[in-house]
């Protein structure tokens, strides 16, 4: 399989979904059942947090998942995990900056779609230097679902990567919700990135949609 082409990444982008079971209040199978519903176009399993599942509760949980993705053949990344990752042949690693160095990641997934998660001009070079696909940039707005947040980047943040030359496919992410989406695609993002704005909701399928709506109509 070759390494995933530009395009397709930032078509997949669109409408990012991450969750784990710490971020919602029924089922997550259920949530991410609904939300892919909506018209989620990516998925990211991200068991972090006071009460997050470890071990085997934890790949229980993510083989329930990708399942769901595959059926619908939205890509199924996992968060930090590496060995994770790899066990379950999932379609992509995302890493933080503390996670696995990003060559490593790369290494260890092959040509697997690799995300890394980006806050300062140099750290998001460094990240496309040592392979990533994508980068994550936040956050744009304050945010409670991250303990150990950087302060709030904006979306002007991204407006300044692209002047910097960054091209690669971007997703914002950061306390993004439908009334303030726009301004994050506006600003030269691919596709934004949702946690608690799809995972607390009673209808994400709902917010999905209009999500989606919101960001079709400006690609
Ligand atoms: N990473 P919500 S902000 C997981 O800035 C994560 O890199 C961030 O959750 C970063 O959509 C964040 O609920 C939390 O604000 C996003």
């Amino acid at each position: 399989m070759a390494r995933w082409n530009e395009e397709e990444i930032r078509r997949v982008l669109s409408l990012y979904f991450i969750a784990g079971s710490v971020n919602v209040t029924r089922p997550l199978d259920n949530v991410l059942h609904e939300v892919i519903n909506g018209g989620a176009t990516i998925f990211q399993f991200r068991e972090k947090g006071e009460g997050a599942l470890k071990t085997d509760q934890k790949e229980q949980l993510a083989r329930r998942l990708q399942k769901l993705c595959r059926g619908v053949g939205i890509p199924f990344i996992v968060n930090d995990d590496v060995e994770l990752a790899v066990k379950l042949n999932a379609d992509g690693l995302h890493v933080g900056q503390d996670d696995a160095a990003t060559e490593q990641a790369r290494q260890a997934i092959g040509d697997g779609l690799l995300g890394v998660s980006a806050h300062t001009v140099n750290e998001a070079k460094e990240a496309v230097q040592a392979g990533a696909d994508y980068l994550g940039v936040g956050p744009m707005y304050p945010t409670t679902s991250k303990d150990d947040a950087e302060s709030v980047r904006g979306p002007e943040f991204i407006r300044t990567l692209r002047e910097a030359g960054i091209l690669v496919p971007i997703v914002g992410i950061g306390g993004i919700n439908i009334s303030n989406a726009n301004d994050v695609i506006k600003a030269g993002a691919d596709g934004v990135s949702v946690i608690s704005a799809l995972a607390a909701e009673d209808e994400p399928q709902s917010v999905a949609e209009q999500f989606l709506k919101q960001i079709k109509a400006q690609s």
